[in-house]
């Protein structure tokens, strides 16, 4: 698939920072230091409806780890799926009496839109699950064969019990595993599995829903966890830096994904961080499309918001926290985004040298935006108050802004 365009990232005077992050599988900060390449997976939407808020918070943070490694003067492969064909998908076409595969294809455009508008860096390779079935099918097959799979009816599980390490990215006990997996696409009451928790690697084709060949698996489509580990491994292979996506992937998906690829390849783990970002939430729950209550970036954009406000936004919460979206904090956004460019719109300033190393200090210890904020913020009120005359310092901070942030001043 075709990802959306990049907007230009400035180069910054010095260099930054090595990325420190927080690691939900060792439940601890680690510092990255990737090669001169550094690798990420990061999650993408199941495209049935579009892009709320919530996503927008977790590609922001994802984001944000880019600019930092690009700031080092690393290139960074970044991959990303889309699911574009899953059990939700499906259930919402066949309620709106729609083509699945429309639904998807407009909810995907509306997804690189938007992406586009808020200027999130686009990944390098942006992966359809349905186009990856060529390559999912081998590695069912060779789990089956490993012994690590096993067929109930015609569908293929893993099991869970083949993996020494299961239980390692999440850290869960069984029975926050058992509920969080009835809620997340598992189906741990089913008759017949090994173990309740054994995931779906292959769904045997069903009457009335697409199906592809699936060679000596037979028709069907793949399972939600081994569409990322296909595409992870194909075009990162093993221990990339990290798979990220927002905290109520750790279990299963992460989990499950983090065990095939164990037993696929004999290592552990298939990231070396493992990054989650919070869930927002809209009137006191978390906002899910499954609920309803959703804030759509493009609804906001419609509505006249300008992007660079929406992503001083998401900016303005740390990234592992939990937060509610409310007027306010669009609010505060908008008027941040004002004094802000009134700021960097004066022909001179004050010295801005230091405002450069603090914000990568900010951003490097584990993406702390709002720390970031309020470094700008600083420069801002001494620039409004006081008269300069440093020429470069309005254009270094606009800079600085736009390369580490990803907000047009
Ligand atoms: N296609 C799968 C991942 S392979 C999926 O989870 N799609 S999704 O559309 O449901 O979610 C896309 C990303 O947004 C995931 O990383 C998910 O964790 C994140 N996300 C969903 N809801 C929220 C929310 N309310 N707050 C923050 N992040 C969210
Ligand atoms: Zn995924």
């Amino acid at each position: 698939m075709h990802a959306w365009p990049a907007s230009e990232v400035p180069a910054l005077p010095g260099k930054g920072r090595d990325l420190q992050i927080h690691d939900t599988a060792t439940q601890g900060t680690i510092t990255l230091a990737p090669g001169p390449v550094a690798r990420i997976y990061v999650c993408g939407i199941t495209p049935y409806d579009a892009t709320h808020i919530g996503h927008a918070a977790t590609y922001n943070a994802f984001d944000l780890v880019q600019r930092v490694w690009l700031d080092t003067k690393r290139q960074v492969v970044y991959v990303q799926n889309v699911t574009d064909v899953d059990d939700p998908l499906l259930e919402r076409a066949l309620r709106d009496n729609q083509d699945w595969t429309e639904l998807a294809e407009r909810e995907t455009a509306l997804f690189r839109e938007d992406m586009t508008a808020l200027r999130m860096l686009p990944p390098q390779h942006y992966i359809g699950a349905v186009e990856a079935i060529p390559g999912i099918v081998p590695l069912v097959e060779r789990l089956r064969d490993a012994g690590a799979a096993y067929e109930l009816d015609g569908d293929v599980y893993f099991s869970v019990e083949s993996d020494p390490n299961f239980g390692k990215v999440s850290n869960l006990d069984a029975e926050a595993m058992r509920l969080l997996s009835a809620e997340r696409g598992g189906d741990p009451d089913r008759a017949g599995k090994k173990n309740p928790l054994d995931p779906m690697l292959w769904m045997a084709a069903r009457p009335g829903e697409p199906s592809w060949d699936g060679g000596s698996l037979g028709r069907g489509r793949p399972g939600w966890h081994i569409e990322c580990v296909a595409i992870a491994l194909d075009h990162l292979g093993m221990t990339f830096d990290i798979q990220g996506g927002g905290s109520d992937l750790a279990f299963p998906h992460h989990e499950m994904g983090a065990s095939h690829a164990q037993v696929l390849t004999g290592e552990f783990p298939m990231a070396k961080a493992y990054v989650h970002a919070g869930m927002v939430a809209l009137h006191g729950e978390k906002m899910s499309k499954s609920k309803g209550n959703l804030v759509f970036v493009s609804a906001l954009r419609r509505a006249g918001v300008d992007p660079a406000a929406i992503r001083l936004a998401l900016l303005s919460h740390h990234y592992r926290a939990d937060w509610e979206w409310t007027d306010e904090v669009l609010a505060e956004a908008v008027a941040r985004l004002e004094r802000w460019r009134a700021a960097v719109s004066r022909p001179d300033g004050i010295p801005a040298d230091d405002l450069v190393e603090e914000v990568r200090g900010a951003l490097s210890d584990d993406l702390n935006a709002p720390a970031a904020l309020a470094v700008v913020d600083r420069w801002v009120e001494r620039q409004i108050a006081t008269d300069g005359d440093d020429e470069s310092a309005p254009g270094l901070v606009s800079r600085t802004v736009d390369a580490l942030l990803g907000v047009a001043l």
